[in-house]
């Protein structure tokens, strides 16, 4: 239940991040199949937004019950739990049109057994590797280092209701903002080797430092990228046959 999920090393195996996957667990699947992912030794770990905008959102939860799929929470598993809450500023139309519809016109208790995983989630999840951490969280690390990142995480709990319109607050970075690629911003984040981000649509990875971009919308008009977290190196899996 905590905020903050840490991994030992795979001794076994390798370890991938993958960036938003909206509903298209098949293209992943596709895309993993390409890759020559291993389920007996391999691990995935995914930066959030596994739902809305593609046709597989109802397998997010058959998903997390894989022993080798991991994610943090993204801003869309919040929206479900916003719903949930019947938050005062969340914007059903708004909602419905980001891909939230499967979720909205579902049954109640439909939409309780997905919240109630949601919640669950880790908003970050640091992973051992030989050269060090690495961190993953959906949209940016709200602070210069990693180690704030934990402690913070470790000792406030999230709001849920937060409204991201307002600006200005910590707990919207995680999730929300889109600051670190619009300013350019290389200074990176401290006492962590990398940092893996998805949140915001790119045409190809990028690197701001040590933080790593890897939405290029596998979902959309994209392909899933990959990165390998032993040697943070990138893959890239073109949409074959979607
Ligand atoms: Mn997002």
């Amino acid at each position: 239940m905590s905020q903050f999920a840490h991994f030992s090393a795979n001794a076994r195996g390798r370890d991938f991040a993958v960036g938003d996957i909206h509903g298209h667990f098949n293209r992943l699947q596709a895309a993993l199949d390409q890759l020559g992912f291993d389920p007996a030794t391999d691990r995935l770990f995914s930066v959030g937004d596994l739902v809305d905008r593609g046709p597989d959102s109802f397998d997010a939860l058959s998903w997390l019950e894989k022993p080798w799929f991991f994610a943090v929470q993204g801003n869309h598993e919040v929206l479900t739990l916003q719903l949930m809450a019947g938050h005062s500023r969340l914007n059903l139309m708004d909602y419905r049109q980001s891909g939230g519809a499967w979720f909205i016109d579902s049954p109640q208790a439909t939409r309780e057994r997905f919240a109630h995983r949601f919640r669950r989630l880790p908003v970050a999840i640091e992973i051992e590797t030989a050269e060090g951490l690495v961190g993953l969280v959906h949209a940016d690390c709200p602070f210069p280092s990693w180690t704030t990142l934990r402690t913070y995480l470790q000792t406030h709990e999230l709001q849920e209701g937060y409204d991201p319109s307002a600006g200005g607050g910590v707990d919207e970075i995680f999730q929300w903002s889109r600051s670190r690629l619009k300013r350019r911003d290389f200074s990176g984040v401290k006492d962590v080797r990398a940092v893996v981000v998805g949140h915001t649509p790119l045409r190809r990875a990028r690197q701001l430092g040590n933080v790593f971009h890897i939405d290029t919308a596998g979902w959309s008009e994209g392909f899933f990228t990959f990165i390998e977290l032993s040697t943070l190196r990138i893959h890239e899996q073109p949409l074959l046959g979607f």
